[in-house]
């Protein structure tokens, strides 16, 4: 690295321009959208079920989410981090399945 390259080095002391370079630390995380998807064996209920106890949606709302999913093929739920959505996606998929529904979730780029 040759003296004047200062990006990669922050040097106190001294009359130096220090490059703070302050996006580098105030980036936000990138999101991603948990999507829902219809299918013919799940109930209703179960579905809104799941999107109350797992998403934490006030009733109304998880049977409008539902309803989009099943009138449209397929609903956004929420947007999380990649881990956080994961992390829901599973827990669906885990209730589904002790149940024997087939109920799917995915994860898309938000
Ligand atoms: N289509 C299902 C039924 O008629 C209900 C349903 C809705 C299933 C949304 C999945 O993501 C879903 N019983």
């Amino acid at each position: 690295m040759s003296d004047d390259d200062e990006d990669d080095e922050l040097t106190t002391g001294g009359d130096v321009d220090v490059e703070e370079r302050p996006e580098d630390e105030t980036k936000e995380p990138d999101m991603y959208n948990v999507v829902l998807h219809n299918d013919d064996y799940t109930t209703k209920e179960f579905v809104v079920e799941v999107l109350a106890t797992v998403f934490h949606k006030p009733y109304p709302e998880a049977t409008n989410i539902m309803l989009r999913a099943h009138r449209n093929g397929k609903a956004v739920v929420e947007t999380y981090t990649f881990d956080i959505a994961q992390t829901k996606i599973e827990q669906v998929h885990r209730k589904a399945r002790a149940k024997g529904y087939p109920l799917r979730c995915s994860v898309e780029k938000g």
